[in-house]
């Protein structure tokens, strides 16, 4: 017997998702795409130069109409964000010890780490914004601390301030994997004004993209200049090589389809502000289940709307929504399970061990991201409530 019918009575289920089932399916996320025609017409510049990569004319606009756009002066476009945040430790000259992160993220942050020979110490997070617990990071510095690896996970900040003092006074760098922070400001500026680099990833998932994609913005043109060396074979020109790159470059269709995205993304944002709010006001009072509220002092981007189920209260666990949810042609994803401290390259680390970050096992173990995009059918918010109201009570 699966678990949904050991607690729903099929005949129950058969009519709610009769009642309720949508006709196509819907996914946790989905490209705003511009017209092909329009698309195809933005590429007649690339093609007549006959010019395809390595630093294009149309990379150039996206650079300076994204740094604008953004309200940040130094941004070196990469091929994907991964490869962005790998060469802005590099950078840094991150290179090995230890950084201090957090295991509630994509494997991506955790994983660069290691492929800077970089050794991850684990911290625990706040429940509230999912993010690093500043509170916890001091007892975890040690003689090989390097520096501090924040994630803004869903976009919202980290507690920006707080992690600068703290790095301060131990004389470490701060670098944010900000790949969920599109456009997200704190007390009226940019997010990616803090620390001593952030990384952006302009993947098809997210709320602006290059199809594959990302940035890195350094706080100094000196900096920016040596982030875009890393990137292009660490080759300053025909005549010297200046130290160990690799090739993270973007292409000219990427930087073209990026620059028809700029256009159209703060439309892409209210679209989903509004699908947020709707499910803020749908989904209110349903026991066991808790939203993430927007902060007062930041705009947000909208970019993932997650839920934390409780069993206890809400009658399932969030493993049999997820699939019950699926009957239903609504698909969601369980944003960030497993833990990444879980895979076995890291799970043997002192500070990978279950027990020392309680707060990220919970969220890891309840989280649940529901479908939220720009061209979203608006009644869904609704229709998700409805499922989860009636299935609770049948339950209750
Ligand atoms: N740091 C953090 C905190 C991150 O979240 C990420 C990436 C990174 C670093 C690394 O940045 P990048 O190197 O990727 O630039 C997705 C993305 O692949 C990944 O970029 C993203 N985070 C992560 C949170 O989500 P999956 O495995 O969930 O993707 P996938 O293919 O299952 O797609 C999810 C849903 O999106 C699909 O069910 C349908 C929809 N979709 C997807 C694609 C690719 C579309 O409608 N169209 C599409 O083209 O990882």
């Amino acid at each position: 017997m699966s678990p949904i019918s050991r607690c729903v009575d099929n005949d129950e289920l058969a009519r709610l998702v009769r009642q309720y089932g949508l006709s196509q399916p819907v996914t946790v996320t989905r490209p705003t795409l511009p017209s092909l025609s329009e698309f195809a017409a933005s590429l007649e510049g690339v093609w007549s130069r006959c010019w395809l990569t390595n630093d294009g004319e149309v990379h150039r606009e996206l650079e300076a109409k994204l740094a604008a756009h953004l309200g940040v002066e130094h941004i070196s476009l990469f091929c994907n964000g991964t490869i962005a945040l790998l060469v802005a430790l590099q950078a840094l000259e991150i290179d090995g010890g230890e950084v201090i992160t957090t295991p509630f993220t994509f494997p991506a942050t955790a994983h660069v780490l290691h492929w800077n020979r970089v050794r991850p110490v684990f911290c625990d997070i706040e429940d509230k914004t999912f993010n690093i617990d500043a509170s916890k990071i001091e007892a975890l510095i040690g003689p090989e601390t390097r520096a501090i690896l924040g994630v803004h996970v869903y976009g919202n900040p980290c507690k920006v301030e707080t992690i600068r003092d703290i790095a301060a006074r131990h004389g470490l760098k701060v670098i944010y994997d900000a790949a969920h922070a599109f456009g997200v400001r704190l007390r009226g500026r940019s997010l990616l004004v803090h620390g001593d680099m952030s990384m952006l990833s302009f993947h098809a998932t997210k709320v602006f993209s290059t199809i594959e994609g990302g940035a890195v913005v350094s706080p100094s043109e000196e900096l920016r200049r040596r982030v875009n060396m890393l990137k292009n074979f660490g080759i300053a020109n025909e005549e010297s090589i200046i130290g160990p790159g690799l090739n993270g470059k973007m292409n000219e269709v990427q930087a073209a389809f990026g620059l028809l995205q700029l256009r159209t993304v703060e439309r892409e944002i209210a679209n989903r502000r509004q699908i947020a709010e709707s499910y803020r006001r749908h989904l209110a009072e349903i026991p066991g289940v808790s939203m993430m509220q927007d902060l007062p002092d930041a705009e947000h981007n909208y970019g993932y709307f997650p839920v934390l189920i409780d069993t206890d209260r809400y009658g399932l666990d969030r493993d049999t929504v997820y699939t019950l949810l699926k009957r239903f042609n609504i698909s969601t994803r369980k944003y960030f399970h497993p833990l990444v401290s879980h895979a076995p390259c890291y799970a043997e680390l002192p500070s990978a061990q279950p027990d020392l970050l309680p707060v990220a096992e919970r969220a890891a173990r309840e989280v649940l991201c529901l479908p939220i995009y720009g061209t979203l059918d608006p009644n869904v918010p609704q229709v998700v409530a409805r499922i989860l109201r009636e299935v609770h009570a049948h339950v209750a």
